[in-house]
């Protein structure tokens, strides 16, 4: 692995992306389609930095076991390169490894009202029924505001539920010039059109998410699972009663497998339609 400088300089005139995942647990379907495929599918086209941030999965520590933080880091960087990063155009490292990431985030954090972490939908859905709140929950989007900052990106390529950290970068971002006069780029989310929000497979209303699939076999498809893993947990998605497959009409399990099937294939939605219509959901997942 390589490490970054910091501080590059912007001679080139590519634009610069950054973008990371937590090395939490194995990596799913909604972080291939959400980040990483477009992390790969515009690399030649830019200027790369992408990190695997295990300072913020610090941030539930009761999950956390130290020699299996270091372990899944080392997997998730080798996730980025199988799916088909090539660390000839692309520099791979790990958060921890470059302390300017914890210290830019420090100048940040003295410059961040605290009300504008408190409105952070992440923090309130991952501090929801919990007993005791680390304050780097709250503080984690000031570490990424620092991780996008330090490296002048332009643009951060990520999954909707990120849109909103990386507007609040910005707003930081802004906030620091008022004060100190303009150093930072200002970076903007790119959100791919489709693929942006993979739902759970046994949850169709809830994310697919790395920390529920680790308790619910059936809630996600993770990268490194065999074939007939996929496929039992595809076959046994959630749909509903109902036997419509046209995507406006569906229900949410059924859109989800559309779109899935849709991203994969790269084929227009009207014609997956057409392909299922009145087969029903068993024609559907084993299309998808
Ligand atoms: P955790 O459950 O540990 O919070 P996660 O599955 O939400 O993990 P992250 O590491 O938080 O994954 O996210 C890495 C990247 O994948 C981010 O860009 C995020 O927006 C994207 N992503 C995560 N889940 C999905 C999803 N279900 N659909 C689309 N994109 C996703
Ligand atoms: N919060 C992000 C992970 C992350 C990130 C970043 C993404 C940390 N730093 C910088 C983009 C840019 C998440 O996916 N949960």
């Amino acid at each position: 692995m390589t490490h970054p400088d910091p501080a590059p300089s912007r001679a080139g005139a590519r634009p610069r992306v950054f973008s990371g995942m937590q090395p939490t647990s194995d990596l799913h379907l909604g972080n291939y389609l959400g980040a990483l495929k477009q992390w790969v599918a515009g690399q030649h086209e830019r200027e790369n930095v992408f990190c695997v941030v295990d300072l913020h999965a610090l941030t539930i520590p009761e999950a956390i076991d130290p020699a299996q933080l270091r372990a899944r880091s080392r997997a998730v960087a080798a996730m980025y390169l199988a799916s088909g990063l090539d660390p000839e155009t692309a520099t791979v490292f790990v958060q921890s490894h470059v302390p300017e990431h914890t210290e830019a985030a420090w100048l940040l954090n003295c410059v961040t009202p605290l009300g504008w972490l408190h409105r952070m939908t992440q923090f309130k859905a991952k501090t929801e029924g919990r007993a005791s709140i680390g304050t780097g929950l709250l503080d984690y989007p000031v570490l990424q505001a620092a991780d996008i900052l330090l490296y002048d990106t332009d643009e951060v390529p990520v999954g909707e539920d990120q849109v909103q950290h990386v507007e609040l970068t910005r707003d930081i971002a802004v906030r620091f010039h008022h004060l100190f006069g303009d150093v930072f780029v200002l970076p903007k989310a790119v959100v791919p059109t489709s693929g942006a929000r993979v739902m759970g497979l046994d949850e169709p209303t809830a994310k697919m998410s790395k920390s529920i699939a680790d308790e619910r076999p059936g809630h996600a498809v993770r990268l490194l699972d065999p074939p007939n893993v996929i496929r039992k947990a595809i076959m046994s998605a959630v749909t509903d009663s109902e036997r419509e497959t046209r995507f406006e009409h569906a229900s949410p399990g059924v859109r989800n497998l559309l779109t899935i099937w849709q991203v994969l294939s790269g084929r227009p939605m009207t014609d997956l339609e057409a392909e299922v219509e009145g087969k029903g959901y068993g024609a559907l997942a084993s299309e998808a």
